[in-house]
């Protein structure tokens, strides 16, 4: 397969409530949109870098950058006969795993496409519904939180992840418990606490709590292999896991029980695939996590999902939690049972894309094509 041509969109999007983090407070989303071309036939990506570089170095201004400079240009130069073949071509490109990420997952879904495939099968997944859950931000009081909670467990949501930070953690688990009791429950502190903290994490360990996300900093292993040996509740890594490598480092150290898988944290689904198999063969299990995409990120998410060690629920929540409306027609869903479809509306990611909507969001467009 040779790329024709490359389009790469900036879009921003209103989210339909803010969403805060131990980063801060969101009320929008920017992100780059990315979209290969050959044969007629169109493959979609979308780069889950944020406008600031808090969850990661990167951010969608060096997305844009890297991509329009180094990235599409090696891509342009490139012939290939497998989706497989982009990550080790984009090799002399270090890091940059979001903007290497965008463009590799376009490619999948144009070669599923032309295979006149759901991407689930080429994928190796199963297409199968994908248990999911949703993740809530840090509220304005601990009643708002529980109420929250009421609303999304009300809506079927197979378990709740609760964002903590430093002043906002053993209380707020505490009156979620007390106000829901013994609902499938997590919390992910994005890398806000250091192992001076292990006291207040392992106090924690009261609460039953089907695990802690990246309690400590975004680059560190042992850190967090002392504190799982502290710790009942298992820990479960996300920023930290950027690689197949560090994941088995991370595995081998202790320093996590538990894998959240993101595809665009990693470079793209090659290496997700390969950390899907590494997990399965360990024993460790495995969710998919979420970056507040779009429904083009978001039925991305629902393919991989499909493969069998995504055994845990996932951070893969309805179009409406995020975005009013989403970029697809029929937006995500979630069923009554916690689960949502991975959609099926025609090969690739298999989403009818609304230009319409792409448009009216999109704030930067340029083309590059193979000369
Ligand atoms: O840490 O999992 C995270 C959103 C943006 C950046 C990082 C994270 C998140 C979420 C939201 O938790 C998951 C979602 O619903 O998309
Ligand atoms: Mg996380």
């Amino acid at each position: 397969m040779k790329i024709e041509r490359v389009e790469l969109r900036l879009l921003r999007l209103p989210l339909a409530r803010f969403f805060e983090t131990s980063f801060g407070r969101s009320y929008d989303r920017t992100f780059v949109l990315v979209t290969v071309h050959a044969g007629g036939v169109a493959g979609w990506g979308e780069c889950v870098a944020e406008h600031a570089p808090f969850y990661s170095a990167e951010t969608t201004e060096t997305a844009w950058h890297v991509l329009e400079g180094f990235l599409v240009p090696l891509l342009l130069g490139l012939s290939f006969g497998d989706p497989r073949e982009v990550t080790p071509a984009l090799a002399r490109v270090r890091g940059h795993l979001m903007a290497k990420a965008a463009m590799e997952m376009a490619v999948w879904d144009l070669h599923a496409r032309q295979q006149g495939k759901p991407l689930w099968a080429v994928l190796g997944g199963s297409g199968r519904p994908v248990p999911s859950g949703v993740s809530i931000g840090i509220q304005d009081s601990l009643q708002e939180l529980v109420d929250r909670v009421a609303a999304e467990r009300a809506a079927g949501y197979q378990r709740i992840k609760i964002k903590i930070k430093p002043g906002w953690d053993v209380d707020a688990v505490d009156r979620v418990r007390a106000a829901h009791g013994a609902v499938p429950l997590m919390v992910d502190a994005n890398a806000a606490y250091t192992l001076d903290d292990a006291d207040r994490l392992r106090a924690l360990d009261a609460f039953d709590l089907m695990m802690i996300e990246q309690p400590l900093d975004y680059d560190d292993i042992m850190d967090h292999a002392a504190l799982q040996r502290r710790i009942r509740t298992p820990v479960c890594l996300d920023e930290s896991i950027t690689s197949v490598r560090v994941a088995a480092m991370a595995i081998d150290a202790g320093a996590c029980r538990i894998v959240n898988i993101k595809p665009g944290r990693m470079g793209g689904y090659r290496e997700a695939l390969r950390l899907h198999d590494l997990c399965a063969s360990r024993g460790v299990p495995v969710w998919h996590g979420g970056m507040l995409e779009s429904g083009i990120g978001r039925a991305h998410n629902l393919h991989l999902a499909s493969l069998p060690n995504f055994t845990l629920p996932g951070d893969i929540a309805a179009s409406r939690r995020y975005y009013t409306p989403d970029l697809i027609e029929p937006p995500v869903e979630v069923q009554e049972d916690g689960t949502v479809p991975v959609p099926a509306d025609g090969p690739g990611i298999g989403v009818h894309i609304v230009e319409s909507r792409v448009a009216a969001a999109t704030l930067r467009h340029t083309e590059i094509r193979s000369s």
